[in-house]
């Protein structure tokens, strides 16, 4: 390593080695490159908090608009960690092309790459997120008791709110035994969460929380294509979130994405 000049520092083994910007001090002795490496190391350690770190997350975020995919995009807006789009045009098929086959099989938008690591299902990356940058409290943390409810909300959206939802607006011919559903039918499900946002603000109480992102956009994509009726108590807890500047940044940004598609 040449010490006279600044050199971009490379480290192996936790995939973020091409987003690595940082240059190794001037004049640097190999004692001090040590040192260096074991903060770059420590940092990129799972659950280190990288909110606070000058390591750039190199985040990517294959998006189409709007789609279960802008849940994401607000989640990343929330986070204020730099990302990139990756625009899929699912009217061109884009989804089922082998490239992206080959990052989410299931041939379904979002996918998150983070690093080399990709991660797919709208809650589990908001749930991911959360978790590897918690420094903007949007997580409930391992070995905090209200964790368990945090994660019960989280998986609620997509397990419980989703195919109640859809058997409903596409109702079957037999209606199968209810004990051998994982869900309840709609208006049940849809009354645990009216009862769940009386308290308010959020569901977790004073903490706005991931669980928010993807139950709000759930109660907000329904309510706008008429899935969800409009209840009172879910339009208020829609309009409250719709006025977070992360909210209204990322619906600026999908509407812009959404017109360069077109
Ligand atoms: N379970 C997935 C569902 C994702 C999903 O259904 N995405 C839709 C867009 S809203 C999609 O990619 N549709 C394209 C297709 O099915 O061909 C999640 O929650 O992330």
């Amino acid at each position: 390593m040449n010490c006279d000049k600044a050199e971009p520092l490379t480290l192996s083994g936790h995939g973020l080695e091409p987003t690595i910007h940082d240059a190794v001090p001037q004049k640097c002795h190999m004692k001090d490159i040590t040192a260096w490496q074991l903060i770059m190391d420590t940092r990129a350690k799972p659950g280190h908090d990288k909110s606070e770190s000058f390591i750039m997350p190199n985040l990517t975020l294959y998006h189409a608009s709007p789609s279960r995919s802008s849940i994401v995009l607000w989640m990343l807006e929330e986070i204020g960690q730099p990302y990139d789009i990756k625009l899929v045009r699912l009217s061109e098929g884009d989804n089922l092309k082998p490239d992206y086959l080959a990052i989410n099989p299931m041939g379904k938008v979002p996918t998150l790459k983070h690093g080399d690591t990709a991660i797919t299902e709208a809650a589990a990356i908001c749930t991911y997120l959360a978790d590897e940058f918690p420094g903007k409290k949007l997580n409930i943390p391992v070995g905090t008791p209200r964790r368990g409810e945090y994660l019960k909300w989280l998986f609620f959206g997509p397990s419980v709110i989703e195919p109640a939802m859809t058997d409903r607006a596409f109702p079957r011919k037999e209606n199968p035994r209810a004990a051998t559903l994982g869900w309840r039918d709609f208006d049940t499900v849809l009354d645990i969460v009216s009862k769940a946002l009386a308290k308010g603000p959020y569901l977790m109480g004073e903490q706005f929380t991931a669980a928010d992102v993807v139950i709000g956009s759930g109660l907000r994509y329904g309510m706008m294509f008429k899935l969800i009726p409009e209840r009172k108590e879910f339009q208020d807890y829609v309009a409250r979130l719709t006025t977070r500047p992360a909210a209204q940044r990322a619906e600026a940004k999908d509407k812009e994405l959404g017109a360069k598609a077109a």
